[in-house]
């Protein structure tokens, strides 16, 4: 299988860490954001897309991406956006979270997509279902990732995606099964990417 994705190799930089979701990028380019719950594997599936093992920070203790992260690309950014529903966060912390997510997911006009992910082994927690709508008011082209597949196994996890998907309300269309340790569904996710900022993989229609 394979684990190279059209985003592999290309030239990527780490533009800052931001505290404010309206920060200013220069140049403006098309967006893509990840995000999920804490520890759900948005920094690892971001490393695999582009093929850098080392570049967003992936912990084993949850909460780690605190700030909005900025990747370059030649001809998009990717952010990797804090986790939320980290269950040792204080109610502030996690309000905080989320008036962050919000006002990024409300303010932003170079946002082309969003990639939610959600861990294929756990049912929709109550925060994913606040992430949900908050994805739904923001009218936003969001693509539902779910991550870890490698922890099932194969009939387990075709069965599970779909079940999971039935849970969300959402067409097998809009979700997309990952693993950033075996390479499952990652050239496909980054074909939709590249599709979402207008790319060459866009299909006709
Ligand atoms: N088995 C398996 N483990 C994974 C996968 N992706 C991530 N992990 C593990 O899950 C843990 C969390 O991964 P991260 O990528 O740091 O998760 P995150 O969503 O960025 O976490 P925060 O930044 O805290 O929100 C790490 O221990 C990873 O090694 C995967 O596809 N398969
Ligand atoms: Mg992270």
């Amino acid at each position: 299988m394979s684990r190279r994705s059209a985003l592999h190799d290309l030239p990527i930089e780490f533009v800052g860490s931001y505290p404010d979701p309206a920060v200013r990028l220069d140049p403006p380019l098309p967006e893509i954001a990840f995000v999920g719950r804490s520890n759900v594997g948005k920094s690892s599936l971001l490393n695999v897309l582009v093929g850098r093992p080392g570049l967003a920070r992936v912990s084993g203790t949850p909460g780690k991406t605190a700030l909005v992260n900025v990747f370059r690309l030649p001809a998009l950014y990717l952010i990797d956006l804090p986790g939320y529903g980290f269950a040792r966060a204080s109610r502030s912390a996690r309000a905080g979270y989320r008036e962050l997510l919000r006002g990024y997911l409300e303010a932003r006009e170079t946002l082309a997509g969003v990639v939610w992910l959600l861990d294929i082994r756990h049912p929709p927690s109550k925060d994913d279902f606040e992430m949900q709508e908050l994805l739904a008011a923001s009218g936003r082209s969001m693509l539902a990732v779910f991550t870890k597949a490698d922890k099932l196994a194969r009939a387990a996890r075709l069965a599970r995606a779909a079940e999971l998907a039935r849970e969300l309300g959402l067409d097998a269309s809009q979700t997309q099964l990952v693993s950033s340790l075996s390479g499952e569904g990652i050239a496909d996710l980054g074909d939709s990417i590249l599709a979402a900022v207008g790319g060459e993989e866009e299909e006709e229609g």
